[in-house]
């Protein structure tokens, strides 16, 4: 029987892009070329991440979170050497993934959003971007059921995979 050490031993810091991650669910280049990334916290405290090289981004030393057994967390707050999140949220939407809506000439008015499907909030999340680093909430709809993806079609509509056995498969469209 073998064994395997992770990190592994081999690993260097030079290989090391990022630190300090929790429990990521997403990680998708913007259309302007950053990379996002979006995890789980604990009990609150799921973050949307900027990823910069070298940034350690804080667990699990902080949280905006705290842990399951009440026990707090030191906030972000504390610790201004470690990357806050860019977005957080308290309660958590518990994510399933982030993806970019690429131009579409249909929807404009959704390009260079990202979208957020959640688990727990049994939402989708269109966040909104300024290029510069920053992000917020634009919309958030209820839609009912734990929702662990979210991808574009060929004609710019969504479609969404219900975390569910039997699942649904749900097309999206706007108003
Ligand atoms: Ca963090």
């Amino acid at each position: 029987m073998s064994t395997y050490t992770f990190p592994s031993p081999n690993l260097t810091p030079a290989e090391t892009w990022a630190s300090g991650f929790r429990a990521p669910y997403g990680l998708a280049f913007s259309p302007t070329g950053e990379l996002w990334e979006v995890e789980h916290g604990p009990r609150g405290g799921d973050e949307l991440n900027l990823i910069e090289k070298g940034k350690n981004y804080g667990w699990p030393v902080v949280s905006y979170g705290k842990n399951y057994n009440e026990v707090p967390i030191p906030s972000h707050d504390t610790r201004p050497d470690l990357a806050k999140p860019v977005l957080y949220w308290v309660p958590v939407i518990a994510p399933g993934n982030l993806m970019f809506y690429p131009r579409h000439q249909d929807l404009p008015q959704w390009d260079g959003s990202g979208f957020i499907s959640g688990l727990a909030s049994m939402t989708l999340n269109r966040i909104i971007f300024d290029g510069k680093g920053g992000a917020k909430t634009a919309e958030r709809w209820d839609v009912g059921k734990r929702i662990r993806d979210v991808e574009q079609g060929p004609d710019g509509s969504l479609w969404m995979l219900e975390d569910a056995n039997p699942g649904a498969l749900i097309h999206v469209t706007p108003k």
